[in-house]
């Protein structure tokens, strides 16, 4: 991995892997982005920048010619919400894009990190300690789309050779950029309402549990896949990985040791709520640990003492 093409570089996971790449690797990092979501700041100051566009193939091609562009980081989604929403932008986005992506791999040799989610089980798969390989039935178009991700991005690796890894992600937790449109994004926002001395009113019912990830894992986890070595990976797309599960009342016991005044009450949205009951509580991620030695670093307290001093920094410095 050298010249990197990050898609969606402005996005949760897009605006702090591609400085982590750039920054701690001092790799060429092509930012990625779409017309309305231009790079700014850092971002756009620590290197190169191109409209890339999952729906036009040619300009994906170009930039991999331009650059010599080994590895693509396909970040470019439409999140669970908002995928029920707009199911046809959905599959346009990620698998009209995935395929271009594959195809502009296949031709030109690079390497492609696309992620799945937990969103790709369904109500039929187990739920506690979901497996690796298990029934995987999701009735969301965000689901529908992550199992076919998998799919194809294993298909071009058996036909055509083209090096394709990912990971499952939990809901991702970050203090730099929202998440948008998620299931999952209330255990980011809370810290925000938190923070700001505002109530909380949660989406997503008591008692209801989710994997969730702090951004630092998450990111070392696609540093890492795509590092690994070839010959130890019996799986590709994608592995399951773990870190910590939580239900919103764990989630704001915790943030109350730290902050008593805060306080949250629950208005549950039947949309995510559907989603997040058909998905796992926790998954087994043992495979990712013997394949590629993936361990995370951040227990749950570790990750609420982080958010919240970076989120009063940002607050304050305002
Ligand atoms: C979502 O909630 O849609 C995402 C995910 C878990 O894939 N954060």
């Amino acid at each position: 991995m050298k010249n990197v093409l990050v898609i969606g570089s402005t996005g949760q996971i897009g605006s702090e892997l591609t400085l982590k790449l750039r920054k701690d690797y001092g790799l060429n990092v092509i930012a990625g982005y779409i017309k309305g979501a231009e790079p700014k700041g850092e971002l756009l100051e620590s290197g190169p920048c191109e409209e890339a566009d999952v729906r036009d193939s040619q300009a994906l091609g170009a930039i991999v010619d331009k650059y010599r562009i080994d590895t693509i980081y396909n970040l470019a989604a439409i999140l669970s919400a908002v995928a029920e929403r707009k199911p046809l932008l959905a599959w346009d986005i990620q698998m009209n894009g995935l395929l271009n992506i594959l195809e502009v791999s296949r031709e030109k040799g690079c390497a492609v990190f696309t992620p799945s989610s937990i969103g790709s089980f369904g109500e039929g798969t187990p739920h506690i300690n979901t497996p690796q390989d298990t029934l995987q039935r999701p009735r969301t178009m965000y689901g529908v789309t992550k199992v076919a991700t998998e799919l194809l991005s294993d298909y071009y690796f058996h036909k055509y050779g083209v090096d394709t890894r990912s990971v499952r992600f939990p809901g991702l937790i970050s203090n730099l950029t929202l998440p948008g449109g998620g299931t999952t994004d209330y255990a980011v926002e809370i810290f925000y309402s938190a923070v700001k001395g505002e109530e909380f009113v949660c989406p997503i019912a008591a008692g209801t549990f989710m994997d969730m990830m702090y951004m630092p894992d998450a990111l070392k986890a696609a540093i890492d896949l795509m590092q690994a070595d070839p010959s130890r990976l019996v799986h590709r797309n994608g592995f399951n990985i773990a870190s910590m599960s939580f239900d919103p009342e764990i989630i704001y016991a915790k943030i109350r040791e730290r902050i008593p005044s805060f306080t949250m009450r629950y208005e549950v949205d039947p949309l995510r709520q559907g989603i997040a009951d058909s998905w796992p509580d926790k998954m087994d991620d043992s495979c990712a640990r013997q394949e590629w030695d993936w361990a995370p670093h951040y227990t749950m307290d570790m990750m609420v003492d982080d958010m919240i001093t970076h989120l009063r920094q940002k607050f304050a410095a305002k």
